[in-house]
């Protein structure tokens, strides 16, 4: 399978620590691909443009990072990221809607932050960014049940929170949210974190 991906996307990182988490990682040939480019052709894959796009070998796309994380997941004998039945699967899938929805807020920041005066909304802006002072607040009151489990809940929070560090470092997050700032360390020492930590092209 082929996965059409970007080494800056937040949303690509969660598949490939996925993928690296359920050591499917060696079968995934990567197309890296710049869909901000004028005449990028990943309209053809995907019709939202966007990624990460999975190309599956029988030709079908499977597309968002949760579709794709859910069908990886379903590849491999070992212990499942995303719970079969009952609590903890809700719990898993709720925290990835979190932290997706995180990153979610912190794309759109930043995106209206790149847009020139006067047309850059501060009210957007502050909204993005209220979203997530929330989200990470509700991030920290559960903390301490993360736990040293691996659930997709925990690979999307390590990747939101690894994004934020990206593209807003002087938000300072861990001073008021300590519980989450010493999960995260432990968490973002795993291989699948450290081969994955997101860089700006040179
Ligand atoms: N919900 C999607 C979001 C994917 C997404 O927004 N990817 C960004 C890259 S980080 C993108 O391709 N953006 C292009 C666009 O919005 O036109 C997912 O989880 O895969």
């Amino acid at each position: 399978m082929k996965l059409r991906c970007s080494p800056t996307s937040p949303y690509t990182r969660k598949v490939t620590v996925t993928a690296i988490e359920t050591g499917l990682d060696r079968r995934i040939e990567r197309i890296p691909t710049n869909v901000w480019a004028v005449d990028t052709d990943i309209g053809a894959d995907n019709p939202l443009g966007k990624v990460p796009t999975l190309l599956l070998d029988g030709g079908e796309v499977l597309y968002d990072s949760p579709v794709i994380c859910e069908y990886l997941d379903g590849l491999h004998n070992g212990e499942k990221l995303i719970p079969p039945i009952g609590g903890k699967r809700w719990t898993a899938l709720r925290r990835q809607a979190l932290a997706d929805g995180l990153i979610d807020a912190a794309v759109l920041r930043l995106l209206e932050g790149k847009r020139e005066k006067p047309r850059c909304s501060q009210a957007w802006i502050d909204r993005q960014r209220t979203a997530m002072a929330r989200a990470l607040d509700v991030l920290e009151d559960e903390a301490d049940m993360l736990g040293d489990e691996v659930t997709i809940g925990h690979i999307a929070i390590g990747c939101a929170l690894g994004y934020v560090d990206f593209r807003f470092d002087g938000d300072a997050w861990r001073s008021s949210r300590p519980a989450l700032a010493d999960w995260y360390d432990l968490f973002s020492q795993r291989r699948s974190m450290t081969v994955t930590v997101p860089q700006d092209a040179a």
